[in-house]
């Protein structure tokens, strides 16, 4: 073999050396950035998350920084925080096809899709039935709910649980007040007795829902106690919250909004 033949050997063995190392290297950094499967990618039942803090906290982080537009299934919408526009009108309303008192319900594309298949799951289940109380609200209608219930108990009282128009949840079209059909605790505490309330509670998550005011948290969500008011998050993040996070601002570690700022 000649000199250049060799040295060409040599530099080809070379070439192939560092190609297959760097391949190597590539490989095995790529595996290491690889996240590891975590039980928070999908929904689970009530505490069967073994640890919070792990595999949740640097999604929660990140989640907890985005802004969440008001399009969003996951939008914080409280005294401190109103819909923006404050007239804002979802483009995807859709008539809910369960039974309802008062206005013919409707609710955001996804989240009626998923609010029938909890009605038909709830009947199945239990053998029992239960309404749409109030679903979609718009600006000027959440201002008449306001006007009716600041002259009948005053405004403090009337602000405990009912917002003002454009700071609404139904406004968005993501929530929902459910009723016991034929029971007299519609929009009452005792609704949490209820097996409607009862199968809410422990089942709703299942659908994408969240009881989104629970007890023992108006200093923080600015509400009283409405075991009766459900809000579409979507089924990752209402598995996440149930049974872990008392509300919403708590997930997203926002601060309380016991009142209006001004
Ligand atoms: N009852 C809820 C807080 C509302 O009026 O939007
Ligand atoms: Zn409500």
């Amino acid at each position: 073999m000649s000199f250049r033949v060799k040295r060409l050997a040599a530099g080809l063995a070379i070439t192939a050396f560092v190609v297959v190392g760097v391949t190597v290297v590539t490989i095995t950094l790529s595996q290491q950035s690889t996240p590891a499967a975590t039980p928070f990618g999908t929904t689970v039942p009530n505490g069967s998350i073994p640890n919070p803090i792990l595999p949740g906290a640097t999604s929660r982080a990140r989640e907890a920084s985005q802004p969440k537009g008001t399009r969003s299934y996951s939008v914080v919408v409280n005294k401190r925080r109103p819909l923006i526009p404050r007239d804002y009108v979802p483009a995807d309303l859709v008539p809910v096809r369960v039974p309802y008192i008062g206005a013919r319900p409707l609710l955001r594309r996804e989240a009626a899709i998923e609010v029938e298949s909890l009605f038909a799951a709830f009947t199945k289940e239990t053998g029992l039935k239960m309404q749409s109380n109030s679903a979609y609200r718009s600006y000027s209608a959440q201002q008449a709910e306001y006007r009716t219930f600041s002259r009948k108990l005053g405004t403090a009282a009337a602000e405990e649980t009912t917002a003002l128009p454009g700071y609404s949840e139904h406004q968005t079209g993501l929530a929902i007040d459910i009723g016991a059909r034929g029971s007299s605790c519609s929009a009452r505490d005792c609704f949490a007795a209820t097996p409607q309330g009862q199968w809410l509670a422990h089942n709703a998550w299942r659908f994408g829902f969240i009881i989104r005011y629970p007890e023992g948290q108006q200093a923080v969500t600015g509400y009283s106690y409405e075991p009766w008011h459900i809000r579409f998050v979507g089924t990752t993040l209402a598995g996440k919250i149930h049974g872990h996070f008392g509300s919403l601002e708590a997930y997203f570690h926002l601060p309380a909004a016991p009142s209006y700022v001004n």
